[in-house]
């Protein structure tokens, strides 16, 4: 009686102790050093044996500058499924989770350093009342950046060129950066929103430091949007592409140009140029927001007539100073387009008096050719 009593417990025992070691076997096994291999761009198909059950995966980034989708298919699981990435072989560092519900599909796409391991582990989701088991599918998919998402690494863009590129998933940022002439020059930013999904937004930047930035604007879907800037000569500008805020999710190609639109007088008095008496001085509004500005210096003094011929799509006016100074205003002349006008000033001898010529209504989109013409009245 005793040695079967004896015998029993010992069965028990050993019991206990082969499912406990089969326990400690699986859990030992299931951990990040055995994690399985996932190879990029595949699906994997796995496997949650019991509901506490946890699959362990490790991935190795390519060294490009690459976004990477991270797709998890409840194919067959009885419940909710849970993922979460990881930067290295420890639980401290989840980077993100994810979950699929039944008979659906979760997914994030996320810019993941290069040539670095990354671990995925697999389990129903615990928040879930009910414990998943059974069948899903995993896969990492890289997709290339074709612009660097860092001032530092911006890709030059030539001047007057369209160029295509692509936002290949709703948060990447594409910096871009050009270099102006030595000309005075205007620049006409436009982009093309071709393909994209949703909105995009342009930022403009002096320099390559986000708080530098100039202006923005955004560029419906299918539609072209351009900002036109006086920029300084021969300096490098910075631009990003990107969504303009989280309301925006674009995904897709858009075209970008930048265009030199040359000046041919100044937009200040300091660097004004000569008119020249009894000749036409013919010169453009070359934009939208052109101001040109001029100086002359009369031999003696008398009266003399000014005279503006508009060939611009609006009016535009001519303003008189006395110096080179916005206050010193001492006369004007307005022509509608397709007109000219004389006014007489009087001007004395050997003393430099200047002009502007700009669009006459600032809510108006003015262009086009003019000529001021300087002569002294006998
Ligand atoms: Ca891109
Ligand atoms: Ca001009
Ligand atoms: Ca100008």
């Amino acid at each position: 009686m005793i040695k079967r009593k004896y015998w029993l417990s010992v069965s028990i025992f050993l019991v206990a102790l082969f499912f406990s070691l089969l326990t400690l076997r699986v859990s030992a096994a299931d951990t990040f050093a055995t994690a399985e291999s996932l190879t990029l761009n595949k699906i994997s198909e796995g496997t949650l044996y019991t509901e506490d059950y946890v699959s362990y995966y490790k991935f190795v980034t390519s060294d490009s500058d690459s976004y990477y989708k991270i797709e998890l298919r409840n194919t067959e699981a009885t419940e909710n499924i849970a993922l979460s990435l990881y930067s290295d072989n420890d639980l401290t560092t989840e980077v993100y989770s994810l979950s699929a519900g039944k008979s659906s599909v979760g997914e994030s796409s996320r810019k993941l350093e290069p040539n670095h391991t990354y671990y995925i582990l697999v389990k129903s989701q615990y928040s879930s009342i009910w414990l998943a088991t059974g069948k899903y599918k995993l896969s990492v998919s890289e997709i290339k950046d074709d612009v660097a998402d860092n001032f530092d690494k911006s890709k030059l863009i030539p001047l007057n060129k369209k160029v295509a590129y692509n936002l290949e998933t709703e948060d990447d940022v594409d910096f871009f950066k050009f270099k102006t002439t030595t000309n005075d020059s205007f620049y006409k930013v436009e982009i093309s929103n071709s393909g994209a999904t949703d909105g995009i937004g342009i930022f403009l930047y002096s320099e390559n430091d986000s708080t530098t930035g100039i202006t923005d604007f955004i560029v419906p879907v299918a539609k072209s949007n351009s900002t036109v800037l006086k920029l300084k000569p021969n300096k490098t500008y910075y631009i990003a592409v990107k969504r303009s805020s989280s309301y925006y999710k674009p995904t897709g190609i858009y075209k970008i140009k930048i265009k030199e639109i040359k000046d041919d007088a100044s937009d200040t008095f300091k660097k004004s140029k000569t008119l020249l008496f009894n000749k036409k001085n013919s010169f453009k509004i070359n934009t939208d927001g052109d101001i040109d500005y001029f100086k002359f210096k009369p031999s003696k003094t008398g009266y003399y007539n000014i005279t503006l011929a508009n060939g611009c799509n609006d009016s535009i006016n001519a303003t008189i100073f006395n110096e080179d100074d916005i206050t010193q205003n001492i006369g004007s002349i307005s022509t509608i387009d397709g007109t000219k006008k004389t006014s007489k000033f009087k001007f004395k001898a050997n003393h430099t008096y200047y002009i502007s010529v700009q669009k006459s209504y600032s809510f108006r989109t003015v262009e086009g050719a003019y000529s001021l013409t300087l002569k002294s009245i006998k």
